[in-house]
């Protein structure tokens, strides 16, 4: 993902004398920005003044976090930059969470932030706060303008930075006097970034010694993680899969990259991932890790992560190299260019044996529950959803069961469609994220399979959903409970329940309150229906489904145990 240079809005020797504030306005117009989110604040009212007449179309959520959550899958779902707008202070604060969501799954994101006068600044001056302090550890870059004539170059800078080598948000803090100083634009363009290096091209020796590594394997995984998307090189990597008979297991944010219905799919491993995939990763020879940083959520315990295995790492960004498992291959460099390359050397391989090994684990240890329970399975209405949508929807997930549940029983065929916080895990990211992916991508089914209290952290956005006229959908997976935490309590804490019941709302009468289309579905017969008549829906809509409260995600790696040890196989194998 480049940032192409597009054309200046003052271009080629046409000097004007500008206001800061229209300055960026014109600045992220030449950087593409045609969609923004934001809210406003006293030290942006200049720069708002300026998008008033913008052809900007520009998103007001009902809380900055909301914003940020918008901009952050508006970025995942198209491909782009998203860019999210706050004034200082209050506003500034409460894009915390989301650039740190974006930030842990590595999401293209330029922040602009209002700051307090250049000589009030460190005066405790009213809606104060040092925001580039406090987000440094959440964003990739950040800075403050201290110059009106380095307004234009600091915003270039955001964007190439943002979405090349590893992506992240970069946040921008300006001073309003910034915005109000008057200055000529004739000045240098450039970028000014002498220590801002990506290496693209991966080295050609390291790439015949993945080739061959891979010729050589009877028993290899590819194991792809989120950036294979942000790389867009799921083509490259499904032709890599193809040509040498790869299987392909995916972590939740490589979900995706590879289509699910293909039997060479070992679907997510991990945690929660499926039987099939961790015991093939346990039992693989050769571990060919793409755009993937094993997380402790994907490899358990990591004395015995993968024991057999000779390990390829295929990343852009080189701190992600042997920093969690030793890496015996590491090619460093753009998935889609390396996956290209490596494509051209690899031979295909039958690997009877290994697939027919495959194709045992994937019949014995399917995602299975109970399909002859008289309550509602969360897991039947994920199945549904996916039949009634074929494959075809953008789904988005609160955090916790619910979550699990969508990765393991929707069947993703593209990249872009599934939208989740995976390394912040991020509670109330599922309906703003809802938002954004439908304000990408317009003429797409979107879905947020959501948890009750998940949504209860950032509901009010449904308001944002109904102002916008969005159809999107949410599916609230109502068990009453922080169902995750509740499973942990269950296994490791001797069911003692604490504080994880809460009372809710009814969900569907809120969402009416609030504009939308609400329903409440409580008998099982209901559930086809109900998805049915919400696909038809033109507005946004919510379904309040009210599940088996005590139903658990299996299988389940304990934390700190190793990738074979799951509990839940034999209840999984009783349900057969
Ligand atoms: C903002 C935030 N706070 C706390 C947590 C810890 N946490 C993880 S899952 C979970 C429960 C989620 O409950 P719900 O949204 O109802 O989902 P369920 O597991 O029941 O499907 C909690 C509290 C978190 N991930 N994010
Ligand atoms: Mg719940």
């Amino acid at each position: 993902m480049e940032s192409k240079p597009h054309a200046s809005a003052d271009s080629a020797g046409e000097s004007s004398i500008k206001a800061g504030a229209q300055i960026i306005v014109d600045t992220l117009i030449e950087q593409g920005v045609d969609t923004m989110f934001g809210y406003i604040g006293g030290v942006v009212l200049p720069l708002f003044d300026r998008l008033y007449d913008a052809p900007i179309n520009f998103i007001i959520p009902r809380h900055e976090q909301g914003g940020c959550h918008m901009a952050d899958a508006y970025a995942r779902a198209s491909g782009k930059v998203g860019v999210v707008v706050a004034t200082s202070g209050p506003g500034a604060c409460n894009l915390v969470t989301g650039l740190a969501t974006a930030m842990m799954d590595s999401v293209p994101m330029v922040a602009l932030t209002g700051q307090v006068r250049t000589e009030l600044i460190g005066n405790d001056a009213f809606q104060e706060a040092d925001t580039t302090g406090i987000t440094r550890p959440v964003t990739k870059y950040n800075c403050i303008v201290k110059d009106v004539k380095d307004v234009a170059r600091i915003i270039r800078e955001a964007f190439h930075i943002a979405s090349t080598g590893r992506p992240g948000p970069v946040l921008i803090d300006i001073p309003v006097d910034i915005e109000v100083t008057r200055c000529r634009t004739d000045g240098p363009k450039e970028m000014k970034l002498p220590g801002y290096r990506v290496k693209t091209k991966g080295h050609p020796r390291q790439i015949s010694a993945a080739a061959h590594a891979i010729n050589k394997s009877k028993q290899p995984v590819l194991y792809i993680g989120g950036g294979v998307i942000s790389a867009n090189a799921s083509e490259e990597l499904r032709e890599l899969a193809e040509k040498a008979h790869l299987p392909v297991t995916m972590t939740l944010l490589g979900l995706g990259s590879y289509d699910q219905r293909k039997a060479e799919s070992l679907d997510m491993l991990g945690m929660h991932g499926s039987a099939y995939a961790n015991y093939a990763v346990q039992e693989c020879d050769l571990l060919i890790a793409v755009g993937a940083r094993f997380d402790d959520r994907v490899t358990g315990k990591l004395e015995t992560f993968a024991p057999n295995a000779k390990i390829i790492h295929i990343d852009i960004d080189p701190a992600s190299i042997s920093k969690n498992v030793h890496v015996d291959i590491p090619v460093v460099g753009d998935a889609k260019e390396i996956l290209g390359e490596l494509t051209k050397e690899v031979e295909y391989n039958e690997r009877k044996k290994w697939f027919s090994k495959i194709a045992e684990w994937k019949k014995k240890f399917p995602f299975r529950y109970d399909r002859n329970s008289a309550a509602i399975k969360p897991q039947y209405i994920v199945e549904e959803i996916c039949s009634q949508t074929k494959n075809e929807a953008i789904i988005t997930t609160g955090v916790g069961q619910n979550q699990m549940w969508a990765a393991q029983f929707y069947k993703f065929i593209r990249p872009r469609q599934f939208i989740s916080s995976g390394g912040l895990g991020t509670m109330g990211y599922g309906l703003p994220a809802a938002i954004g992916a439908q304000i990408a991508r317009p003429d797409a089914i979107v879905i947020d399979i959501d948890g009750d209290h998940s949504f209860n952290m950032t509901m009010t956005e449904l308001a944002t959903a109904v102002q916008c006229e969005l159809p999107i959908k949410v599916c609230i997976i109502n068990n009453g409970y922080m169902g995750m935490v509740r499973q942990w309590q269950e296994l490791f804490y001797n069911k003692r329940y604490s504080k994880t019941y809460l009372s809710n709302p009814d969900y569907a009468v809120v969402a009416r309150a609030l504009g939308a289309v609400g329903e409440t579905v409580d008998k099982k017969e209901n559930v086809p229906r109900a998805i049915k008549a919400m696909l038809a829906e033109k507005k946004p809509c919510l379904v309040d489904f009210r599940v088996e409260p005590e139903e658990n995600v299996w299988p389940m790696v304990p934390a700190g145990k190793s990738l074979n040890e799951m509990d839940g196989l034999d209840i999984l194998e009783s349900m057969a």
